[in-house]
């Protein structure tokens, strides 16, 4: 092996915090070093079109099933839309979100915006697969999601790969002890039901940062159990079950209500609302303040419905709203809220059958990205300076 393939292999297992050798030297009487492709190029790298489906190339484990792999952020995938009102196909969510994250690898992962990345400060990331969920019984998906979410929340941390890494987790459990954090791609919205309940045995109820066009708290009504629990009830389930802090609030709000009294409802089940249009009649600066003085100094769970996004930008969704933010716009918003004490993230409603040229899958991968950094930094990053001065700053 060249010595820039070495360095190359030696960065990526750096990133991963692997500590077996996924480099297959010999075999039998093989001998890979003195074969013709080793010789002359190396390693058998990916490319951004190329490879095994893992978000952003991270190491690839199937985590339920085997705990040889540590780590301290994982990537989980639950693909599961049976309890959505209007389209479903949020199912193939992770796989579209990995895909349009094949970009995406960890020599390639700083941006002006963040100046830093994902890879910077320290964390063992790790795709965990995806969870085989009943596609016919919500119930039992439901307990395969929180029985899964379990699993891995109660993993011991790999406790970094550098220095850089900060234990963050453990000033808010329960138990005292740092626990992973996993970034899930779902699924339809009711997927946070199940993580809400696992989150709530190790930190005790939980403030949600919830980005969304629907307030998701409608009352949950039907005649049977499964009929009750659905992409736009399941908050209030989670509140009758007291696994969410009254200090909650959303994002992005727009979609068409009964009435104010939906509000109303909202406000009980312990939300405060910023609409969509507020973005433009107060400013960015002043929704990431607000966002940031509800949830305070409280463990805080983010959940990022892709329909925030107008549909313009991100079509593939299952319920659509038009007249939402841009893409940069949440992106920003997302920046300005590091440094929260967030115990989990999740992006959800991502279903690529209504996508077109993979827009909808590579802007969700680019905003899990922007998580992966927000989870790990103390502070929003400073803007870019350029050409400007302090003195230039609109706000
Ligand atoms: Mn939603």
């Amino acid at each position: 092996m060249s010595r820039s393939a070495l360095a190359a292999l030696s960065a990526a297992l750096l990133v991963a915090g692997h500590a077996q050798d996924p480099f297959v030297v010999t075999h039998g009487n093989i001998d890979v070093t003195q074969e013709p492709w080793t010789t002359k190029y190396g390693a058998q790298t990916d490319l951004g079109y190329t490879g095994p489906l893992s978000f952003s190339h991270f190491p690839y484990a199937k985590c339920l099933e085997d705990a040889s792999t540590p780590f301290d952020i994982a990537i989980l995938g639950f693909p599961f839309d049976t309890t959505t009102s209007y389209r479903p196909g949020a199912r193939f969510g992770p796989f579209a979100i990995r895909s349009g994250s094949r970009r995406q690898h960890h020599n390639r992962g700083y941006s002006l915006a963040w100046d830093s990345s994902p890879y910077a400060h320290g964390s063992a990331l790790l795709d965990c697969g995806d969870v085989p969920l009943s596609g016919y019984d919500n119930a039992k998906a439901i307990d395969q999601m929180e029985a899964a979410y379990d699993t891995l929340l109660q993993r011991p941390v790999f406790g970094g790969v550098s220095e850089q890494y900060k234990s963050t987790t453990a000033a808010f459990s329960l138990d005292g002890k740092e626990h992973p954090r996993i970034v899930t791609l779902g699924g339809d919205h009711t997927i946070v039901l199940p993580i809400l309940r696992s989150l709530n045995k190790v930190y005790g109820p939980v403030s949600v940062i919830h980005f969304d066009a629907h307030l998701d708290t409608w009352p949950a009504r039907g005649s049977t159990d499964q009929e009750r629990i659905t992409h736009g009830s399941f908050f209030d389930v989670a509140h009758d079950e007291n696994l969410m802090r009254n200090t909650s609030i959303h994002g992005g709000i727009r979609c068409k209500m009964t009435d104010f009294v939906d509000m109303e409802h909202d406000e009980f089940v312990g939300f405060q609302v910023i609409s969509t249009d507020d973005l433009d009649d107060y400013g960015i600066v002043n929704v990431i303040k607000r966002l940031r003085e509800r949830v305070g100094d409280s463990p805080v769970y983010i959940t990022l419905d892709i329909d925030v996004v107008d549909p313009a930008l991100a079509p593939a969704t299952g319920t659509p709203e038009t007249g939402g933010w841009t893409t940069r716009e949440v992106k920003r918003i997302i920046r300005g809220l590091s440094g929260l004490n967030f115990v989990g993230a999740d992006i959800v409603e991502v279903a690529p059958a209504y996508d077109n040229a993979d827009i909808t899958g590579i802007a969700a991968a680019d905003i899990v990205h922007d998580f992966l950094v927000m989870m790990q930094i103390e502070a929003p990053p400073k803007p870019h300076v350029g050409p400007f001065t302090k003195d230039d700053l609109i706000f």
